[in-house]
């Protein structure tokens, strides 16, 4: 008796969840709720952070599609950032057999320009949440970003309908190689003394490559495609290091000065498998910037003691007047007050 009523409570709650939800779907407040993603096509990955030298992969992307016929895209870059090695269709984002009938790529322009389409009527159109349809493959040869700029994209159904969506552009940043003067475990200094062992370490360096390290007086003059070792007073070098594929000196730092000698000087990498060797270039790195104008300094000890004397004493005498007008102000006040009473 008590099961019977229980189940028939059962179904009783049940009856009125399906009539609720029933409400509730033709006043169209869960229809709403459901949210269809959009349909886009995207450049993926979004953003890529590189390095000098180095292949890329972008693909492009067809996300939450339905009956996907055919697509069409143009991309343009920017050509003295990238140089485009390959492009071509990925399988498995049309039903196939295809038929393409765009296939532009003009590296004069930095422009591709692509349009595929199932073979009629063989076969229908595809539904995904998200798959690759093209791949591109970029060499890095310039520091710089470089967007990658989707337009007169079409997306069709097997009815030869547009398919609506929206287009997400992308873009390759291409960072700066670095060169550093670091302290044997690493850190940056910019500061040493006299018989100090000096140690350098790269970032960004153009991956699996060798350089020439130099150690030179302080050029206020570097200019890309210009200076040359002819320009410089090379003090240290050259000393030859690799890089890894990520683009750091292997087994850095590397010591590049046994004894510092008092002076302002700059570190020059010169790039040995990429670029022209003996001028500097953008698959080089200088370090010229961190301390007075130079990468790095020697300073002799008596001459820190200078500087600190007369930090000390500028200090001092800082002090002395603060407190000449504090007792000025106060004096001030104190006649003004005498005038008033
Ligand atoms: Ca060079
Ligand atoms: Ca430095």
């Amino acid at each position: 008796m008590l099961a019977s009523r229980l189940r028939y409570r059962g179904n009783a709650s049940s009856a009125i969840v399906l009539l609720l939800m029933a409400t509730l779907l033709t006043s169209g407040m869960l229809v709403g709720k459901v949210k269809a993603d959009p349909t886009q096509i995207r450049v993926q990955p979004a953003t890529t952070q590189a390095i000098l030298n180095k292949d890329y992969i972008v693909y492009i992307e067809v996300t939450n599609v339905a009956d996907l016929y055919g697509w069409q895209f143009d991309l343009d870059y920017n050509k003295t950032v990238l140089d485009l090695t390959s492009a071509s269709i990925d399988a498995g984002g049309l039903n196939t057999p295809t038929n393409t009938f765009a296939s532009l790529t003009d590296e004069a322009n930095g422009h591709l320009s692509w349009a595929v389409v199932t073979r009629y009527p063989t076969v229908t159109g595809i539904t995904y949440a998200g798959h690759a349809i093209f791949e591109i493959h970029f060499t890095t040869i310039e520091t710089g970003t470089s967007a990658l700029h989707l337009y007169e994209t079409l997306l069709s159904d097997s009815q030869a309908r547009a398919i609506s969506h929206t287009a997400v552009d992308g873009s390759i940043t291409v960072g700066v190689p670095e060169v550093e003067s670091s302290n044997s475990t690493g850190d940056t200094v910019n500061q040493f003394k006299p018989d100090d062992k000096v140690y350098a370490k790269g970032n960004r360096l153009s991956p699996s490559s060798s350089y020439k390290i130099y150690i030179v007086k302080d050029y206020t003059a570097w200019t890309k495609g210009t200076t040359t070792l002819d320009d410089l007073d090379i003090i240290e070098g050259p000393i030859d290091a690799t890089t890894n594929t990520t683009g750091h000196i292997v087994g850095q730092p590397i010591e590049i000065w046994d004894r510092a000698e008092p002076g302002d000087y700059d570190i020059f990498a010169d790039c040995q498998s990429a670029g022209t060797t003996g001028t500097y270039d953008t698959y080089d790195a200088i370090d010229n910037l961190d301390v007075s104008n130079a990468g790095f300094f020697v300073i002799p000890e008596y001459a820190l003691g200078t500087i600190l004397a007369l930090a000390m004493c500028f200090a001092a005498v800082g002090i002395f007047w603060k407190f000449k007008r504090r007792n000025h102000s106060q004096y001030e006040i104190r006649a003004n007050y005498g005038k008033g009473s």
